[in-house]
């Protein structure tokens, strides 16, 4: 039994997860739609510690001036009543037809020019609301066809959005930083930016790239068959992990926003064991997707499920770092030496390369004979996770 969930292990969840109403591109909604204020009331009962919306799953697209006011305040009124915080907001730049090709990267510049204030609007609210991180989730930048997209034009395009975009909160004086999402495709047949490290290569190009970093989905980068802990391990190594969407998917196939570890256990359970030692101490945030089947019980169980899951893996690693045994087999493994420099201190190209001990006299066949004991320290970490 694990104690919890409690406002310290900053579990958050997007209004459009435990809203959703079930509609898939085979079948009509199954459920409801959920007030934001329930939402709000039900989440920060399990024990969550934060709310995090689009503009549109808030005020929906085209409400009035006084609509949009009234709906904020009472989304206020909630989050001051419960405590619950906002720590981020995105924006819907992909349910209105006039997204169906891409905001930031669409062909029609008048999209593009609307998209931007699209997201600054909300990015006026978040700022209000005290969100720290803003995400941009370009589900509809992409195409179908090669011959529709000027991939390059649509990079520069990307590009001068972004740092249009940055710029805008620098010069508010927001205390935001902008967080890319990837995803390889869905709903475009393939999108801009589809995994953590084209994400990652492409914040280097940015004139503001020091407030932009990633927000990787775990499913998103299953369904490229990639493994999302190294890539959280690359985006943490260079400081840009600033934000993350947990949840579970089975490999490559389309994105199905399962209750986190109700996927790859295994890589959930490696995964919470890099963010609870790996430095990240931001948002634990669940991008899942009750499923169809549920009624409005059932999306509340699956809810708490999602903290469940990360508390029994934190759990479970704990106990994986503090068994002797696994010390010991770290060791034979090995593991402690790779933070060690290759090179000694002041040690230069040349002195490698006078170095006879390297190379001349380096017996590459008994280094070659020595086993790495991984199958037992993997063992370990196997047996940890079953709570053996
Ligand atoms: C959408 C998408 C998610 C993104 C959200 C942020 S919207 O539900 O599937 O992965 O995180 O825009
Ligand atoms: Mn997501
Ligand atoms: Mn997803």
């Amino acid at each position: 039994m694990v104690e919890g969930p409690v406002r310290e292990d900053k579990f958050s969840f997007g209004l459009w997860t435990v809203g959703w109403r079930a509609a898939d591109p085979f079948g009509d909604p199954t459920r409801p739609a959920l007030d934001a204020v329930e939402a709000v009331r039900r989440l920060a009962e399990l024990g969550a510690w934060g709310v995090t919306f689009h503009d549109d799953d808030l005020i929906p697209f085209g409400s009035t001036e006084s609509e949009r006011e009234r709906r904020i305040a009472r989304f206020s009124d909630a989050l001051a009543e419960t405590g619950l915080v906002v720590p981020m907001a995105t924006t819907n730049l992909f349910g209105h037809p006039v997204f169906k090709d891409g905001a930031l990267t669409s062909n029609d510049r008048d999209v593009r020019r609307f998209a931007l204030r699209k997201v600054m609007r909300n990015m006026d609210l978040a700022a209000e609301l005290g969100a720290r991180t803003y995400v941009l989730w370009g589900g509809r930048e992409g195409s179908e066809t090669d011959a529709a997209k000027d991939v390059r034009a649509a990079m520069e395009r990307y590009r001068e959005g972004i740092d249009t975009l940055a710029r805008y909160v620098t010069e508010q004086g927001y205390d935001l930083r902008l967080a890319l999402e990837p995803k390889p495709n869905e709903p475009r047949g393939d999108i801009l930016l589809p995994t953590i490290g084209h994400a990652l290569a492409f914040i280097s190009t940015l004139e503001h790239h020091e407030i932009v970093g990633v927000n990787p989905e775990v499913g998103h980068e299953q369904m490229a068959g990639l493994n999302f802990v190294h890539g959280i391990g690359q985006a943490l190594w260079q400081g840009k992990l600033f934000h993350i969407d947990l949840n579970g998917q089975h490999g490559p196939r389309y994105d199905q926003d399962l209750v986190f570890g109700h996927g790859d256990v295994l890589s959930a359970f490696f995964l919470v064991d890099l963010l609870e030692n790996g430095g990240y101490d931001g948002p634990r945030h669940f991008d899942f997707k009750p499923p169809r089947t549920e009624d409005i019980e059932g999306v509340w169980a699956s809810a708490e499920a999602n903290m469940r899951s990360y508390l029994l893996l934190r759990e479970r690693a704990r106990r994986f770092r503090a068994d002797p045994r696994v010390t010991e087999a770290l060791a034979a493994s090995r593991v402690p030496e790779l933070a060690r420099p290759t090179l000694a201190e002041g040690e230069t190209p040349a002195d490698l390369r006078a170095d006879r001990d390297s190379y001349e006299d380096f017996d590459a066949e008994s280094a070659a004979r020595r086993g790495y004991a991984y199958a037992q320290l993997s063992q370990l970490a196997f047996e940890h996770l079953l709570g053996d």
